[in-house]
Formats: structure tokens, sequence, C-alpha cells
């Protein structure tokens, strides 16, 4: 049965796309209008309760957290090289990176994203903007830090790591937060400049353009 994978433009799904186009997986797109409100219209509920994507199905299986599924693709194909082989150092390292976005890096983030739209005005803080800034700049300086001169993220080769971090360094310059770091500033270029990234964000937006 051929994956569905639920999105919308300019939200994390984008991880989840650029992994299956990386893995050169077929995948049906299903839009989820979230600014008309469709991530919480009963129907999308019943898949999944938290309203939000990315949401992958894959036979039996509902997944949902970016992480989880841009590893589920890695794992699911292992000649795409997504993820490192499961006991070794570099999957440890993997891990630790991937949660580092989660956990640290995209919060930040998420912070300005919920107090310059996301929260209903009544209870937005706008001065936390800068105390948001002053976080992300601690994030990222551990993320240039840990990145050093190396290509990529993790081992020798590209991983869904780099995924997760170049969609959130992507998010950054969206919100015109400086990287702050050369070997950031480099690493994003590279990483956003692999024909998978412009496939994922090619397929996102004809997928929503055809549903409007
Ligand atoms: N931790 C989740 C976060 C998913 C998430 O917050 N998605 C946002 C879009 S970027 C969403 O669907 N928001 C809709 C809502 O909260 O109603 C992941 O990494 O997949």
């Amino acid at each position: 049965m051929t994956i569905q994978l639920y999105g919308c433009p300019r939200s994390r799904s984008m991880r989840a796309v650029w992994a299956l186009e990386e893995a050169g997986v077929e995948y049906d797109y299903r839009y989820v209008n979230l600014s008309a409100g469709q991530g919480r219209q009963s129907a999308y509920l019943a898949l999944n309760p938290g309203g939000k994507v990315p949401l992958l199905i894959d036979g039996d299986l509902t997944l949902t957290e970016s992480f989880a599924i841009c590893s589920y693709i890695g794992d699911s194909h292992p000649d795409a090289g997504l993820v490192p082989p499961v006991g070794s150092t570099d999957r440890a390292l993997y891990n630790r990176w991937c949660a580092f976005v989660i956990g640290e890096l995209e919060q930040p983030l998420w912070t300005m994203a919920k107090h310059r739209f996301a929260l209903p005005e009544k209870v937005r803080v706008p001065a936390v903007q800068a105390t948001a800034a002053w976080e992300w700049s601690k994030a990222v300086a551990v993320l240039a830090q840990g990145l050093g001169t190396r290509h990529t993220m993790v081992g020798a080769g590209f991983t869904a790591a780099d995924i997760l971090i170049g969609h959130t360094l992507a998010w950054a310059r969206a919100f015109e937060v400086p990287l702050e770091h050369a070997n950031v500033a480099d690493y994003a270029d590279r990483v956003l400049d692999r024909p998978a990234h412009a496939s994922a964000l090619a397929r996102e937006q004809a997928e929503a353009a055809k549903a409007s």
C-alpha cells in the first residue's frame, strides 16, 4: 500500500516530505489546510488526536512526530542511508542531534512563532521575543561547535539529522533570525541546495495549490 503523508506547506511536514524525496519513496500527499482549521476537524482528529502535521500512514502504522517519521522512513529504506545502523556510534550521535533539534534548537523559533501569530492575541507576550532570541543564540552556538568543519552532522554522509537541522535553519532564515556562525550558514546553504529539498518544497506547494 502507498504511504500517505499528511502535511501543509511552511510547516514541519517539510521534514517528512524531504525524507521521502531523499529515499525515492512513492507517497500520496494529503494536504491539511491548517490556516483553514482542517487540522482541528473531526475527520483529521480521528487520525491524529493532536491535530498536527506531519502524519504518516503506512499500512497499519499511523505515526506522528517529524523525528520519528524521518527515522522510520530511513529505517524502512536502508539503501537511502538516511539513518546510521542501530547500535552504532553514529546512530547514537544521530539520535542525539535529532533530539537536540526537537528539544533545544527549534524551541526558541517556536516560542517566537507562538507569540507572533500562533497563539490567540490575548495571551501573546511580545517581550518574550528577546528571551527567545537569547535562547536561539545559545542553541545555535552548540550546533556550531558540534558541526565544526564537518560536511554533514553525523558520520560520513547526509542523514535525516541534516533534514531536521536544515529545515530548522531554513525556518530561522524565514524568521530573519541570524544563523550567527559561518560554518552553520555554509552548512545550511549546502543541505538546502539538495535536489530532494527542492522536490519536497515543490510537491507541498503543488498539492496545496491543487486542493485550493
Ligand atoms: N513535535 C511535532 C510538532 C508538530 C507541529 O507542531 N506541527 C505544527 C505545524 S509546524 C502543526 O501542525 N500545528 C497545527 C496546530 O497546532 O493546530 C513534530 O515535530 O512533528
